[in-house]
């Protein structure tokens, strides 16, 4: 018997997801993201029994992937990207199990499914998740973290964002799968404290550059980004150095723009409709969540992207 975890890669909620499942059923973690997403689904081993699809916002573009898979493996979707009603009907129409819910993190998502079969340590794991990903308000998660050392537990979860922030690589991130479904403590995993703190220093850097760099257009600030951070770690910089309400950073690769939107806590836009809507307008794709969204266009669109972006976030004053 062959069970399987496609878990998103890219973050603590996806890793955390992969170390659950690790823990219950020992099963193989395959990373993927956006980019990566749709050759996994097409080399799923033919042995795989059960195939758990974790922390990924599955496009409809991927459904006919998923129908071929389900033909001779059991499905179970587990997630909290924003998902369409066209997707949810194909999926309970081949049999597929999908658990979603967009006010937790996936990963305490995944422990909620399982809790009866988890030790009282795993609730851990998820509230890393749910503290890196900013759903602690979440229904599971605030019922976690009510009964938590909750600044020990956040110092915890921000060691391995800051770390995998630094560190992309396959090695780091299946040590932290690996150690986490034992319940090792972030700051003994090993390399993690020392790369969190290269990271914050990055984050310094990029923080320095931004005056200089971004453009501010209404509520919206945006800059291109380089090889140091990834798009949304620099989104999040742009909009809390120049205290704008979003905040953009893209970066342009083989014709293609990747970008990542952070928006501020009260925003009453949901960016990852926007990104879906504006990214399908001009031939890419995107979601993701009210503050967190992302989308990947062909790069000769991104000038008419970032415009309609702007529109899209009407005045708006904070204090009335
Ligand atoms: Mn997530």
């Amino acid at each position: 018997m062959s069970i399987v975890n496609i878990t998103h890669g890219d973050d603590l909620d996806g890793l955390t997801c992969g170390a659950l499942l690790k823990k219950l059923f020992n099963a193989n973690i395959v990373l993927a993201n956006y980019d990566t997403i749709e050759d996994v689904l097409k080399n799923i081993p033919e042995t795989t029994t059960q195939l758990f699809i974790t922390d990924i916002n599955l496009r409809d573009a991927l459904i006919c992937h998923l129908k071929k898979i389900c033909l001779k493996t059991k499905i179970t979707i587990i997630d909290h990207h924003p998902m369409t009603q066209l997707f949810k009907v194909e999926m309970r129409e081949c049999n597929i199990d999908v658990h979603h819910d967009t006010r937790d993190c996936a990963s305490a998502l995944v422990y909620n499914l399982f809790r009866h079969r988890l030790e009282h340590n795993a609730s851990r794991i998820a509230a890393y998740a749910a503290i890196s990903d900013m759903f602690e308000d979440g229904p599971i998660a605030s019922i976690i973290l009510d009964h938590m050392d909750r600044k020990f537990v956040q110092h915890q979860a921000f060691i391995l964002t800051h770390a995998l922030g630094a560190s992309q690589s396959e090695e780091f991130k299946i040590r932290v799968i690996n150690d986490l479904s034992t319940y090792a403590y972030p700051h003994r995993i090993k390399d993690a404290v020392e790369l969190a703190c290269s990271q914050l220093e990055k984050i310094v850097k990029i923080k320095d550059l931004v005056p200089k760099k971004a453009t501010k257009l209404g509520r919206l600030a945006y800059m291109e980004g380089n090889d140091e951070l990834s798009t949304g770690e620099v989104a999040n910089i742009v909009m809390d150095t120049l205290g704008i309400d979003v905040g953009m950073c893209y970066k342009i690769n083989d014709g293609m723009a990747d970008l990542s939107l952070r928006g501020e806590r009260r925003l009453i836009e949901h960016l990852g409709e926007i990104a879906f809507k504006l990214a399908d307008n001009c031939g890419g794709f995107g979601g993701g969540h009210n503050r967190a969204a992302g989308a990947k266009i062909p790069a000769d669109s991104i000038k008419q992207f970032i415009q309609d972006l702007s529109e899209e976030l009407k005045p708006w004053v904070p204090f009335p």
